[in-house]
């Protein structure tokens, strides 16, 4: 078994990690479960820890927590070259950092928000909810296909991947594809988008040595 371990959750960000760790060529294994009543396993939240949400990485005895501080921890150890996030000081670091960050703190945030309301929101009109919630994705998502424009690339931050569509692939998919806010509404450019980090050969090794799928 290699020193990494990834706990991986099905129809999770776990994919975001799995990405990662293809990216960089690191030798990694894989526990992955099943959502149990849409849950992650008990058996798995005891041993990976933390909150009990994953993804989890195990690197040696080290566990680390949250998808986002995974990313930039696989980065400093071990994107040596820099290839998926610039150094400390350089500009570009920043500008792929705002992704790391939006992918969770913005674009999941704001999916999330409609997602809850399908699932705890007993009384009510709903759809009035869900269409005043509707208005930060849409701004959310016509900001990405914005800066998508102006990339020069296909991806977030030039033509090859970057720690930020890592991290932004999964919420795009997450949104577009349960329809958080979305509904009748159109963005060409980002459905190229999660169409071009899907066919990259990381994402699709990652895919199929973990199962995933949303
Ligand atoms: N902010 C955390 C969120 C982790 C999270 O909420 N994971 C969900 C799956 S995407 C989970 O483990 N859910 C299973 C459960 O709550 O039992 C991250 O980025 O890692």
């Amino acid at each position: 078994m290699p020193p990494i371990t990834l706990y991986f959750l099905q129809a999770s960000r776990s994919i975001r990690s799995a990405w990662l760790l293809e990216e960089l060529g690191v030798e990694y294994g894989v526990k992955a479960a099943e959502r149990e009543n849409q849950k992650a396993p008990q058996s798995m939240k005891d041993e990976a820890g933390g909150l009990g949400k994953l993804p989890v990485l195990k690197d040696g005895e080290t566990f680390i927590y949250e998808s986002g501080n995974i990313t930039e921890y696989l980065c400093d150890k071990y994107d040596t070259e820099h290839r998926l996030l610039p150094p400390v000081g350089d500009p570009k670091r920043y500008q792929v950092l705002q992704w790391v960050h939006a992918a969770e703190a913005t674009y999941m945030l704001h999916g999330l928000a409609i997602l809850y309301v399908r699932w705890n929101q007993k009384g009510g009109d709903v759809a009035a909810t869900e269409a005043g919630l509707a208005v930060n994705v849409q701004k959310d998502l016509d900001y990405l296909a914005t800066e998508l424009g102006k990339s020069g690339g296909k991806f977030l931050v030039g033509d090859s991947p970057t720690a930020a569509d890592v991290m932004m692939e999964f919420s795009v998919d997450f949104i577009l594809t349960r329809e958080l806010g979305t509904k009748e509404k159109e963005w060409e450019r980002v459905e190229q988008y999660r169409r071009d980090c899907q066919k990259t050969a990381s994402w699709q090794k990652a895919q199929k040595k973990t199962g995933y799928r949303l």
